[in-house]
């Protein structure tokens, strides 16, 4: 077991991806190894708000606007909002637990 962990990591570090300096989930570092840049989530997969959502790129994540009777669930654009989550506008926003 402990040599699985080992191997893991020890191929993470080696793409790179687990260097001296980490960026915010949504941005990527640039080649330089210093600067943090915003992933552009519709250009590298124009699928990612399905059939029925428009992509728009915002600092740090993405948003879609999605088509008529079709919600924003955080991720693409669903018909129906997943259990757990609730409807507020066209957003499926997690169900406040009190
Ligand atoms: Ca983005």
């Amino acid at each position: 077991m402990a040599d699985a962990v080992e191997e893991l990591m020890g191929s993470a570090a080696g793409d790179g991806r687990l260097g001296a300096l980490h960026c915010p989930v949504g941005y990527r570092l640039e080649e330089d190894g210093v600067t943090c840049r915003d992933v552009d989530e519709c250009a590298e997969d124009p699928g990612v708000c399905g059939a029925h959502g428009d992509c728009r790129n915002l600092e740090g994540s993405y948003r879609c606007k999605c088509s008529a009777h079709y919600f924003f669930d955080g991720i693409t654009c669903v018909e129906h909002c997943e259990p757990g989550l609730e409807l507020q506008g066209t957003e499926c926003v997690p169900r406040a637990e009190l």
